[in-house]
């Protein structure tokens, strides 16, 4: 080994500290206007719903003040997740299904970032399933929007795990004959720690969904519903009062803590509720390891990094 990596200290600035909101810009640095984090012309059919998640993802942006290098947008494949690349700053476009895995190692990697992960419904729900599950019960702080279309519009109409019974695609020409699942439920009985539910024709109530996702410690999960104009058209009018249907908010009594009543609200007919179902304070991963690391570190402290290495060897013989 040579001199130079003996001597190097032990990293210890991002395994120690628990994670810390992002910060505010300061006099000194300006937050970033629309025109600095926008990167390609959005490649979306005109009217896709998914164009009005981005520009309040950029609202949010700006409102919050988040500077480049603290942006972190990932998304595994469809066409909502070509969401980062329409965002200059850093971010990944994943493999299918598997943007929360690499989602959750940035976040337990990097607690001065926020990390947010954008995806569809099939990304979520089919192939990413699993994934749902374990990064919600693990409680590891990042933001999930997942914009649901009730199909697979990237690959041009297959039926997704959130299309309704009867809802004819290229792979249930028939109509689709299995059950679909409830994003909401799916999440509160994953142990998701906040669950809300938006729409992408509601503006106002993306972002408000969005920040207060944003600022809850711990695994946020979002269902947008999101019109893909291509393929399902019109599928969510009845929850757009500009076409006669209704957005109903959850009611102003109902307790965010309360899991059996959250599950219940999750269970309403089409169009539902929309807003904040779930909410629970529970420890994260983040913290939880973050105090096992800070516990390590004091255990090997003043030894450099070969050495710590042999005593894991000594260990191991
Ligand atoms: C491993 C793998 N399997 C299948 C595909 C094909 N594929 C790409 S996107 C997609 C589904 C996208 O649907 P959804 O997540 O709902 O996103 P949308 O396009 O509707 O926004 C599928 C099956 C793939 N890219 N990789
Ligand atoms: S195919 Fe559907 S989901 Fe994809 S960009 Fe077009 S309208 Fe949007
Ligand atoms: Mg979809």
């Amino acid at each position: 080994m040579s001199e130079t990596l003996t001597e190097n200290p032990v990293r210890t600035d991002n395994l120690a500290t628990v994670a810390t909101p992002v910060p505010p810009a300061t006099e000194e640095r300006k937050g970033l206007t629309k025109k600095e984090i926008a990167a390609d012309h959005p490649t979306w059919c005109p009217g896709c719903g998914d164009f009005s998640v981005l520009a309040l993802y950029f609202k949010l942006i700006e409102k919050r003040k988040m500077w480049h290098e603290k942006i972190t947008t990932i998304a595994g494949i469809g066409c909502s997740s070509r969401f980062p690349y329409f965002v200059q700053a850093h971010g990944a476009h994943y493999i299918h299904g598997r943007a929360l895995p690499f989602a959750s190692g940035i976040s337990l990697s990097r607690p001065d970032l926020h990390v947010f992960v954008f995806g569809g419904d099939g990304d979520a729900f089919s192939i990413g399933g699993n994934h749902f599950t374990h990064t919600a019960r693990k409680n590891i702080k990042l933001t999930y929007v997942v914009m649901d279309n009730w199909v697979y519009g990237l690959t041009k109409k297959q039926t997704s795990p959130t299309s309704p019974l009867g809802f004819k695609s290229k792979t249930d020409q028939w109509g689709a004959v299995d059950y679909p699942i409830n994003p909401m439920k799916q999440a509160i009985a994953a142990g998701a720690t906040f669950v809300a539910r938006t729409t992408s024709t509601n503006p106002n109530h993306v972002l408000a969904m969005m920040e207060a996702a944003m600022d809850h410690d711990g695994f946020g999960f979002v269902e947008c519903l999101s019109e893909c104009v291509e393929f399902y058209e019109g599928a969510f009018d009845a929850a757009n009062p500009r076409k006669g249907g209704a957005f109903i908010e959850v009611p102003k009594n109902h307790d965010v803590s309360d899991e059996l009543e959250a599950y219940k609200l999750a269970g309403a007919d089409f169009p539902g509720y929309f807003g904040i179902f779930y909410k629970n304070n529970k420890p994260t991963k983040n913290a939880k390891e973050a105090e096992i690391n800070k516990a390590m570190m004091e255990k090997v402290k003043g030894l450099k990094d070969w050495q710590i290495l042999q005593k894991n060897f000594d260990r191991m013989k």
